[in-house]
């Protein structure tokens, strides 16, 4: 029995190492691996038939190292064929490479295509703001006069809101604007002179700014009223500052905003100036209050370190939301804050 199994063992492996046998083989692999080389439809697959055909560890590797086991006379015979198996795979690898590169390249510029005769992306226009527009206009205006624009905090102190503007703790001035106070003690200001006062703490006069920004009151709101709105304050402060140049300054902004109008000032009261004023401009025919104004009460400019024997100064102040109601003729405050397109895009 051990003897037939001996005999068949030596016989098979006889015959694998016959030449004729491993040429068949070789012939085989190159039939198989041409087939799979055609047939590979992306670069990876690609990529694996050569690491399995003609890797190290792939399989015409593994049939060249049975090459031992031939005759002398064989071994070159066979290893020329191996050669050319291993030449013709090579050749159909790179083209299959070639061929499936180029697909590649064209698949991917027909996904970049661009169509330019699509229609664009529509995109409505934006435009700026009746109220922004507003503030705009008044500041260059100033700008025009020599002033800079400065800005300050919306959430202030009792000192500068009040203290430092001459309003007294019992002041009944302090009840004229109801005031939103917060819980740590802190208030929303009423008005942009609070930057005035930080203005005139860190700069020596001569000085002349112009401060727009939001300030708040306790206010019902309705057509004409807002608990939000929004100021232009000017502030003038110099050696020699008069009544006169507060109305010539008063005048030359008017005219720019409202065109040749008549104007009027009107006695009036506020705990920060002395004299005050009102201003009014004659607008379709009718008197229109359109801002207030006098010269800078020396208590104010004391509280700041200036000296009210040498230095005057004049300030003036406006509702921007009143000149640009007047201006396009808005009926109602409100409009300004809804952001109804329908409203917008009239200006
Ligand atoms: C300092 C000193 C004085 C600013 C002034 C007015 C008169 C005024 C109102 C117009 C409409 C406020 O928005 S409104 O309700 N303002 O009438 N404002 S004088 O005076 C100042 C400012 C700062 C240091």
């Amino acid at each position: 029995m051990l003897t037939v199994i001996l005999a068949l063992l030596l016989k098979m492996t006889s015959i694998t190492n016959q030449p004729s046998n491993l040429e068949a083989q070789l012939e085989a692999l190159q039939q198989e691996a041409r087939g799979a080389i055609a047939a590979a439809d992306t670069l990876e697959r690609l990529e694996e038939l050569r690491v399995g055909y003609l890797g190290k560890k792939g399989q015409l590797s593994a049939l060249l190292r049975s090459m031992g086991q031939l005759s002398a006379e064989e071994r070159p015979k066979i290893g020329a064929i191996a050669n050319t198996v291993k030449e013709a795979l090579q050749s159909d690898l790179e083209r299959q490479r070639t061929t499936l590169q180029a697909a590649q390249i064209q698949a991917q510029l027909e996904a970049e295509t661009l169509d330019v005769t699509m229609p664009g992306v529509y995109r409505p226009l934006g435009r700026v703001h009746p109220l922004n527009s507003t503030i705009d206009r008044v500041l260059n205006i100033f700008v025009g006069l020599g002033y800079s624009v400065a800005e300050g905090p919306e959430m202030e102190t009792d000192y500068y809101n009040f203290e430092a503007l001459n309003f007294l703790p019992d002041h009944p001035a302090r009840d004229m604007q109801d005031t939103l106070y917060l819980s740590d003690g802190n208030l929303l200001r009423t008005h942009t002179s609070t930057v005035q006062i930080r203005y005139m703490e860190d700069n020596d006069p001569p000085i002349r700014i112009a401060v727009p920004g939001r300030v708040y009151r306790r206010d019902t709101v309705d057509a004409t009223h807002s608990a939000v709105f929004h100021q232009v304050e000017i502030l003038a402060v110099d050696e020699g500052l008069t009544f006169t140049d507060l109305k010539g300054t008063i005048k030359v902004f008017l005219q720019e905003i409202f065109g040749d109008v008549p104007i009027r000032f009107r006695a009036s009261y506020f705990p920060f100036t002395e004299p005050s004023a009102e201003v009014d401009v004659q607008w379709k025919g009718r008197w229109l209050e359109v801002m207030g104004c006098g010269m800078v009460d020396p208590n104010v400019l004391k509280a700041v370190g200036y000296d009210p024997e040498i230095y005057t100064g004049f300030a003036a102040g406006m509702g921007v939301e009143r000149i640009a109601m007047v201006l396009h003729q808005i009926d109602d405050i409100r409009r300004l804050y809804t952001s109804d397109l329908r409203f917008l895009q009239q200006f």
